[in-house]
């Protein structure tokens, strides 16, 4: 016989959300929505230094970065703006915050990995990404992009190497598995497990654009990291 010294949390349904999760979907992306392009840099000395918290995109070229972009904040414009000439290969920075008020920045870095890409441009680019990942004062989360079908490759690796030390400082970290739609629900279940375990004390979600998978778990804990005292605390799931 089991024993009752662990109480259920509710006696709601375990899979439906609950209708207080449904509002703070809401909110979350009522509030990604206002993303304003703010500035770019082609290397972080040349970007403002900010106090409010931020939220930086990084992942390999075509992982599904700027669709991802697009769908959270739900403009079309954003991913647009990281795509000028002469940007493509900077650190793009967006507002974001109602009423103007600017409460979080959300940062574009550059897809890597590209194979037409020269060796040296390719060497100076994870130069820049590092420092910015490793100095960036208001750095509050990380977001990888990792389309599954392939899985982390040798630059995700390095990438999780170069930012392990702040995660373990509390540097927030999710890892969105992309084009979730390409998958077999069994495929899903097994990248999302196996990432889990690569993922080094951050989260993982699945993520589809066209099917609107994960964009409403991506887009609170999103406004979580950066509200976090508004935050109604979630009951106690933590390790
Ligand atoms: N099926 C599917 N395709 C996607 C999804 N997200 C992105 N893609 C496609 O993947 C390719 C690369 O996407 P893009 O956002 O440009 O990648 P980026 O280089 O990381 O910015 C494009 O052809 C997208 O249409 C998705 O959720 N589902
Ligand atoms: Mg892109």
């Amino acid at each position: 016989m089991t024993t009752t010294s662990n109480p259920p949390p509710s006696s709601g349904s375990a899979t439906a959300p609950a209708p207080d999760e449904k509002t703070q979907a809401t909110i979350a992306l009522g509030w990604l929505h206002t993303a304003k392009f703010l500035t770019t840099a082609p290397e972080l000395h040349f970007l403002p230094p900010l106090e409010v918290p931020e939220i930086a995109f990084v992942g390999r070229s075509n992982a599904g970065k700027s669709t991802c972009i697009n769908t959270l904040t739900q403009q079309k414009q954003l991913a647009y703006a990281s795509k000028k000439p002469g940007r493509t290969q900077h650190i793009n920075l967006f507002s974001l915050g109602k009423q103007g008020i600017t409460d979080a920045i959300l940062t574009d870095l550059p897809g890597y990995g590209y194979a037409a890409v020269p060796k040296h441009d390719k060497i100076r680019w994870q130069q820049v990404m590092a420092n910015y990942l490793v100095t960036r004062k208001n750095l509050t989360g990380i977001v990888l992009l990792c389309d599954p079908r392939h899985g982390l490759t040798e630059l995700d690796e390095i990438l999780l190497d170069v930012i392990r030390p702040r995660v373990q400082e509390g540097l927030k970290f999710l890892i969105v598995l992309t084009k979730a739609d390409k998958l077999t629900r069994s495929e899903a279940a097994k990248v999302l497990s196996i990432t889990k375990l690569q993922a080094g004390g951050g989260e993982v979600m699945l993520f589809s654009a066209t099917k609107r998978k994960g964009v409403d778990d991506v887009a609170k804990l999103l406004w979580k990291w950066t509200h976090p005292q508004t935050t109604t605390p979630a009951p106690d799931a933590a390790t």
